[in-house]
């Protein structure tokens, strides 16, 4: 019978072939989507990012987990839309206006998937109105923008001013190096996180019923 702690053990060593081999093996043995999602997927990527967060982990171990997880979720997205499974909320994500670095932003978007969420990733270089039009046509609950550079820290506003403009409902969270809570509480964003994992965590809060 497929294992699926051994899912999740797999996902946190980053042992991709093994986490596919298990996947398969639980879809054959018609193991319901979500529960593979979330007893195997999800409680790995969970492991994996607070090891991040306490430094146990480092990017390299998160990117290896990250590609563990993505390569089983290429098996069972289809079967979980199939299933009607609905995501935690849906994350519209994406590098400010004038701002090419990626890495990071990239690492937040694999652990909001681990994480059960629903990731729309619309790049870098993101103009305010992208963000809108993306929020909009996806139905996002969560609007997310990394910035690394000082000069285009300000970019979050527009976005978040251009947010509310369109009248949107829509929760913003924002992070990068030089980002700061109090940075956040300026520009009046929902929600803000230091890291990867803590993104998860601040999404979670955010999409909260
Ligand atoms: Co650039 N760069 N860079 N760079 N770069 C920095 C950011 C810099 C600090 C280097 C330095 O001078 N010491 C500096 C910024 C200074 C400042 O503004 N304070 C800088 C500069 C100046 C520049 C250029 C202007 C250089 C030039 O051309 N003169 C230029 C700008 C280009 C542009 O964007 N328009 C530039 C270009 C580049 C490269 C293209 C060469 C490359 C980016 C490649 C890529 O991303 N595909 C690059 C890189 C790699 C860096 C450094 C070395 C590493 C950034 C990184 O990927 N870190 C960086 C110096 C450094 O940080 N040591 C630097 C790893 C990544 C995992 O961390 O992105 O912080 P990070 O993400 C973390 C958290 O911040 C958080 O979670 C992640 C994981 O824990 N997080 C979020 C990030 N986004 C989040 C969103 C969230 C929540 C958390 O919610 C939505």
């Amino acid at each position: 019978m497929a294992d699926l702690n051994a899912l999740a053990e797999a996902i946190i060593s980053g042992n991709r072939d093994e986490s596919v081999r298990i996947v398969n093996e639980a879809v054959d043995e018609e193991v319901a989507p979500e529960k593979i999602l979330n007893e195997g997927l999800t409680a790995g990527m969970d492991v994996v990012g607070k090891r991040f967060k306490n430094n146990e982990f480092y990017v390299p171990e998160v990117l290896i987990a990250a590609r563990a997880m993505q390569a089983s979720m290429d098996i069972l997205e289809p079967l979980l839309a199939e299933a009607g499974a609905k995501p935690r909320g849906v994350v519209v994500i994406g590098t400010v206006k004038g701002d090419l670095h990626d890495i990071g932003k990239n690492l937040v978007s694999m652990m909001l998937k681990g994480g059960g969420f629903k990731v729309v990733d619309a790049g870098i270089d993101v103009a305010p109105e992208t963000f809108v039009e993306k929020a909009k046509s996806e139905e996002a609950d969560i609007v997310a923008l990394s910035a690394l550079l000082t000069t285009t820290m300000p970019q979050m506003e527009n976005v978040i001013s251009a947010l509310k403009e369109a009248d949107l409902s829509v929760k913003t969270m924002i992070g990068g190096a030089p980002i700061t809570q109090q940075y956040a509480d300026e520009i009046g964003a929902d929600g803000y996180a230091p890291d990867a994992a803590s993104a998860v965590d601040r999404a979670r809060e955010l999409s909260a019923p």
